[in-house]
């Protein structure tokens, strides 16, 4: 290599930066000179293409010269195409072009001339065919990544220079040894289990065994990086390993969990799940540093655990944000784990990886990685997904993907490591794909050989991949054969002792209200403190919900708005719903608590009627008056949220199973869209207490009503959360009054326990002028209440009607037309849990009186199927209710306006009508 002659150093480093800045400001004789000097400034500087005249050999060296930057910049952009990924070597790299020489023009025999460009790191000379193995060796490996998609341009080079640069590529032997320990353990757990568990599913990590290793390593560097708290979501594959070894479960309890010993005290009520999804939080002591590791639970539903683990780690930095900390985002770091068929198949992927860098739900960057075997359970990639890597997503949001093939296990470890230092440099998305294969079927029970023969044929053939790289280590000198057995010998007699210990292991605690929830209670136990407050107070908090800054111009409307509501303070009645949500937040944050509310146009408001950030009409600025009563910013949050419902309810559920003092709002647009999230909703909000003993105090604000909007405008499916509604595991309300719904989201956070609250919320019941309330409603001494009875028939009515939401303003106004002042309209608020004390003493009050239940929806939603039997068990089978609303159909709401009048009008003419009319009517 040449090397610059002693005399004048000086000048020529000073010609020589200058060529690197660019090639035409120095003789171009100089350039074969400077093109083959080692440059520790740049491995990517961009060469100027000289002007030269053409047939001259300065000429040959420009065409060969950019000839071969191209080649550099295609390898650099399409490397991963022809990088050796597939361990069994049965699918072929599916190679590119632009990676042969002979497309840029270079011929066999330009391969040995010199070039002038600025080498890729590690070349051993300047000329194409250096270059060209240098390249073949960093991208076409075992070992690649795509980069070429990053706009960051430092951050780009970065990894560039990461890779080019053969960065943690050569471990000690030290560090060699504890990844085969690493690698030997994984297997003994997995043989161990296959010995002791046969018939135990259990989602073997055998064929991705180096992920092992590297998880311990991404931790190590974590560590030392200074994170204090790592967020994982947990995947199936491998989750035996990953808990034990990595999250630092003990063996014993895992396997008691295996053996099926409730991991609760005896008698303990809940409902429970599988081993392998549950999760745990630990801290373990890595490097003479503490990390705590928490792993939420998840379902089996793939990928929505991701997003919950987001939302758990913004929350954890959001309090450390409210503690002072300046780099919350370097403490917490989320460590986000897929499967291959997962990442690419489930939608709420794409969802998720969409909020990386938005202000509300961004963390610094997750890193993420993607145990790819190469298989979904029986389905081929070929029919699995059309994207080349299950990776591609993500650089959808320009996150750089690392690639590497699973038994190479250095290079494994390796992009775990350049990961982990990428996120912590950059505070950006990283993924890291682990290419490797399954030696058995998705899980232990099921026959790989009917679907994939070849590969498996293959798979048998080969020596596991902790062997094979036992025996490179044996080979390299860093362990003796026997070395290797008393590895193995260690984990296997601790995996007996575990065993045996498992089988007398019986956990006399529950795991649940720990650490920053220990102050709480199981749920349904204790009673809320008072929601209501000193009318001074709300009057001041009022003012304080419609405050801007001195010279702010606010928009005409609105202020005319915020007029109306600091009249109705002032007054003492006619106070909306919109002013009554402001006054429960704004409380709730006085008295300390934290609120968030997000969802689509949530800031104005769907229905602009919130306006809980408002932007100077000239400047555009934007203003959160709440923000102003908080003790720290992070303590409120109002947001717009992108269009999706499924990741951004996990990520709250993922924020309100976190910290119990914040009150987690989501709002839907119209509630119909809500069943986006129904994973969500099924899986972790009204099941997730009772089967992981994880509280979520998580609000669901849901616009709900028919009034004429169609099928998707109409109904947020109360039927469906009063399904789910079980054990006191939910709130679901439909409140027609104002200060009851003030008192409810109060209650979220004022009483003992934290469960999820679905609130139906009101679309033209924002501005109807009865569904007000007054202030004293708000006041001390008051309280929610499940069951409004009839202030006008509080006694002796001929007949009840039963309803909830806006309707009765509808029916109130029905009745006034048609003088029916012997009908009591009786408002049931709360509709789970069943208020069965509250109606039954308003009951009492109208002896033999005809029982309805009116609704809008169709009988086939709404509360009625629901409902009636709590009102038979009330009312005895001699006097059950009857049911007055839209027949039973298939979709929620008609589309044509006059129907819908139609049959809104009957709805009325029914509740008023006597019962054998509303049977004639119904058949
Ligand atoms: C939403 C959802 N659909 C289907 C399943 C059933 N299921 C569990 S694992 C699996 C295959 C997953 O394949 P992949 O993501 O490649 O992970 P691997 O098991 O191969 O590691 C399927 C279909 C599920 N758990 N969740």
């Amino acid at each position: 290599m040449l090397t610059p002659p002693a005399a004048d150093a000086a000048y020529l480093e000073d010609l020589y930066s200058r060529f690197l800045d660019d090639p035409l400001s120095v003789d171009p004789s100089l350039w074969p000179v400077f093109a083959a000097w080692p440059d520790s400034r740049a491995t990517v500087h961009p060469v100027r293409r000289p002007r030269v005249e053409s047939g001259t050999a300065d000429a040959n060296l420009v065409r060969r010269s950019v000839a071969t930057e191209r080649l550099i910049a295609a390898w650099r952009m399409h490397g991963h195409l022809a990088a050796s990924l597939d361990p069994i070597g049965l699918r072929q790299p599916a190679g590119h072009p632009e990676l042969d020489p002979l497309t840029h023009g270079l011929t066999p025999d330009d391969m040995g001339a010199p070039v002038a460009v600025t080498a890729p790191l590690g070349a051993s000379a300047a000329t194409p065919s250096s270059i060209l193995d240098r390249l073949l060796a960093t991208w076409g490996g075992a070992f690649t990544a795509e980069v070429a998609h990053l706009e960051d341009v430092e951050a780009r080079d970065w990894l560039i220079s990461a890779i080019e640069g053969d960065r943690f590529a050569s471990p000690s032997n030290d560090e060699r040894l504890t990844r085969l320990d690493g690698m030997l353990a994984a297997e003994s757990v997995e043989q161990f289990m296959n010995k002791r568990f046969p018939t135990n599913k259990r989602f073997g990590l055998e064929g991705l065994e180096a992920m092992a290793p590297m998880w311990e390593a991404m931790l190590a560097d974590a560590a030392s990086a200074g994170v204090s708290d790592v967020v994982m979501a947990p995947m199936h594959r491998g989750r035996l390993t990953l808990i034990t070894r990595i999250v630092g479960k003990s063996f014993t309890a895992a396997f008691s969990e295996l053996l099926g010993t409730p991991q609760v005290p005896k008698g303990f009520a809940a409902s429970s799940d599988v081993p392998y999804h549950l999760g745990i939080s630990t801290e373990r002591s890595i490097g003479g540093r503490t990390l705590r590791i928490t792993m939420p639970s998840n379902p089996s539903h793939v990928e929505l655990v991701a997003a919950v683990a987001l939302g758990k780690a913004r929350a954890k930095q959001d309090l450390l944000r409210a503690k002072g900390e300046v780099d919350p985002e370097g403490k917490v770091l989320p460590l986000l784990l897929h499967t291959d068929g997962a990442f690419s198949g489930q939608g709420v992927v794409g969802e998720m990886l969409q909020l990386a860098d938005l202000p509300a739900y961004s963390v610094g960057g997750s890193v993420h990685v993607i145990s790819n075997n190469q298989l979904a359970f029986t389905v081929k990639p070929e029919h699995g997904r059309t994207s080349r890597h299950p990776s591609d997503a993500a650089k959808a949001i320009g996150a750089p993907v690392l690639h590497v093939q699973a038994d190479a296990v250095d290079q494994v470890v390796r992009a775990g490591r350049i990961a982990m230092a990428f996120r912590a440099r950059f505070r950006r998305d990283i993924v890291v794909d682990v290419v490797g294969y399954r030696r058995r079927g998705h899980n232990e029970l099921e026959e790989p050989m009917f679907t994939e023969p070849v590969r498996y044929t293959h798979i048998a053939a080969r020596p596991s991949s902790p062997i094979a790289y036992a025996e490179d280590c044996v080979a390299a000198g860093v362990i003796d054969r026997d070395g290797v057995q008393s590895i193995v010998d260690r984990h296997w007699v601790a995996l007996g002792q575990a065993h045996d210990a498992a089988k007398g292991y019986r956990p006399n605690t529950a795991d649940r209200l720990a650490h920053r929830w220990s102050g709480l209670k199981p749920r349904g136990e204790g009673t809320a403190k008072p929601t209501g407050v000193p009318l001074d107070r709300l009057r001041r908090l009022g003012a304080a919900t419609v405050r801007v800054p001195d010279g702010f111009d606010l928009n005409a409307k609105i202020a005319r708005q915020w007029g109306e509501r600091s009249d109705s303070l002032e007054r003492g009645d006619g106070i909306g719903f919109a002013t009554a949500e402001a006054l429960a937040f704004a409380s709730l944050i006085d008295d300390g608590y934290g609120v968030r509310l997000t969802g689509q146009d949530s800031r104005r408001g769907t229905f602009s009627q919130r306006h809980a950030v408002v932007f100077d009409q000239t400047t555009g600025d934007e203003h959160t008056p709440l923000a102003a009563l908080a003790s720290a910013p992070s303590r409120v949050t109002v947001s717009d949220s992108p269009l999706t419902e499924e990741a951004c309810l996990a990520f709250e559920y993922g924020l309100s199973i976190t910290d119990p003092d914040m009150l987690v709002a989501w709002e839907a647009q119209f509630g119909d869209f809500v069943n986006g999230a129904q994973a969500v909703i099924d899986q972790f909000i009204t099941s997730g207490d009772d089967k992981w003993l994880r509280q979520s105090g998580l609000v669901l604000l849901l616009p709900h009503g028919m009034e004429g909007g169609g099928p998707e405008h109409s109904s947020a499916r109360p039927e469906r959360f009063l399904q789910l509604a079980a054990g006191n595991n939910l709130s679901v309300l439909a409140c027609a009054s104002p200060a009851n719904l003030f008192h409810a989201l109060r209650r979220q956070m004022l009483r003992p326990y934290r469960v999820p609250l679905v609130a139906l919320t009101p679309k033209s019941g924002l501005r109807h002028a009865e569904a007000v309330s007054s202030l004293d409603e708000f006041g001390p001494g008051t309280a929610f209440r499940p069951v409004i009875d009839d202030p006008d028939r509080t006694t002796g009515a001929r007949k009840v009607v039963l309803v909830a939401g806006k309707l009765f303003f509808d029916l109130a106004s029905a009745r006034r037309e048609r003088g029916m002042d012997d009908v009591a309209l009786i408002r049931v608020e709360e509709l789970y849990p069943f208020p069965e004390a509250e109606l039954r003493a308003v009951l009492a009050k109208h002896p033999g009186a005809e029982l309805v239940w009116a609704q809008e929806e169709p009988e086939n939603m709404g509360a009625w199927r629901y409902i009636e039997p709590h009102l038979a068990s009330l009312r005895g089978s001699e006097s059950r209710a009857t049911y007055c609303g839209r027949p039973a159909a298939p979709s929620p709401a008609v589309g044509w306006g006059a129907w819908h009048k139609a049959e809104h009008a009957a709805v009325l003419d029914g509740a008023f009508a006597p019962v054998a009319a509303r049977r004639r009517r119904a058949s």
